[in-house]
């Protein structure tokens, strides 16, 4: 952890205050290294209030994302978060990733824009990703799993995400397979999956995952004020972005644990049990074809379970599923 890392945790773990002294000694640095540091937070738009007897206090902070205060406010985890980078703005949070991932950092970086130029979803897609509105990030992975195995981590970033998101803004949301997440029929998060493999092993896997948090309504393009929503418009309320981040990155954290651990069978139980495209008639286009039928279930890798009106039962891995009114 950084120093303004470290000084955050601590004025967080004491919300009376904490002095100076203790400051400097806990961190084994001069007072006056800490009253730097204090400064140096304050211009970043931390509200530090100075008390004569309780000595530093964290009174307000900004609705921005800062890299030192989501590893405060996230502390120890397993593999995902133990390094953070936040841009004010990219091109695209997965591009960034995927070069991290080949110059050879270790798995669990994650990094946060607070814009991306050219956010994308599935297909080329675009995927607007307004400045301070939402969370645009991506995570690197490096899991023992076999290629076909890989949309496990869009299942279990689904499962982090609905738990999170419930925690933080008490918000409940649908999972429609395989990368929404919906609120009232409406997409309020989306995922994309992006895997470097050799035949019969994943290479690295990066989770981009793009929430939409505080848009007002018109905030929206037009094309997508009927598709999209935001959890600000569900829980009628602003949501803290840093909170959430966090919230979401400690459940990813202990969802990738499930899968090392052998236990995706009890992760995809609960997103069964979330999942509106279980039980509907759909319309599946993957690549040329496209077809029609009643999805069943999820595979035990992850795959949706389609039965098609031939009464055939298709794995779908991928594409794109239409609900059916
Ligand atoms: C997705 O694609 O839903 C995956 C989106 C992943 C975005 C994250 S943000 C961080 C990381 N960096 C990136 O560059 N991407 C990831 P797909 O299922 O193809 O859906 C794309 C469609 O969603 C678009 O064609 C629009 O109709 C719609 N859309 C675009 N922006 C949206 C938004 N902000 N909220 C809701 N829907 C949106």
């Amino acid at each position: 952890m950084t120093t303004d890392a470290k000084i955050l945790s601590a004025l967080r773990a004491n919300p009376d205050g904490v002095s100076g002294a203790q400051l400097a000694e806990d961190l084994a640095i001069s007072r006056a290294a800490i009253w730097a540091r204090i400064e140096a937070l304050r211009t970043a738009g931390y509200g530090i209030e100075a008390a004569p007897h309780f000595g530093y206090k964290l009174v307000s902070w900004p609705d921005a994302l800062h890299a030192d205060d989501l590893l405060a406010r996230l502390g120890k985890t397993k593999v995902i978060g133990r390094d953070i980078r936040v841009f004010e703005e990219t091109s695209s949070t997965n591009d960034v990733v995927e070069k991290l991932a080949r110059d050879g950092v270790r798995e669990g970086v994650v990094v946060f824009a607070e814009s991306q130029t050219k956010g994308r979803g599935r297909l080329g897609r675009k995927w607007m990703s307004p400045t301070h509105k939402g969370l645009w990030f991506s995570v690197l992975l490096r899991p023992n799993l076999r290629p076909q195995e890989a949309t496990q981590l869009t299942v279990i970033s689904a499962t982090a995400l609905r738990r999170a998101i419930k925690t933080v803004a008490g918000v409940r949301v649908e999972i429609k397979w395989p990368n929404d997440l919906l609120v009232g029929g409406k997409k309020v998060v989306g995922i994309l999956t992006e895997m470097s493999a050799e035949v019969d092993r994943v290479r690295h896997i990066i989770l981009g995952i793009g929430v939409d948090v505080n848009q007002d309504a018109a905030e929206f393009a037009p094309e997508l004020r009927s598709i999209a929503a935001s959890l600000k418009l569900a829980a009628g309320e602003e949501i803290c972005r840093a909170e959430l981040a966090t919230e979401i990155l400690r459940e990813l954290d202990a969802d990738y644990a499930r899968i090392g651990g052998g236990k995706f069978s009890a992760v995809a139980d609960e997103w069964e049990a979330a999942c509106v495209t279980i039980g509907k008639n759909v319309t599946v286009h993957t690549g040329e074809l496209k077809f029609r039928g009643c999805a069943e279930a999820l595979d035990d890798d992850g795959a949706l379970l389609v039965r098609t009106e031939h009464g055939l039962l298709e794995r779908v891995i991928g594409g794109d599923v239409i609900l059916e009114k």
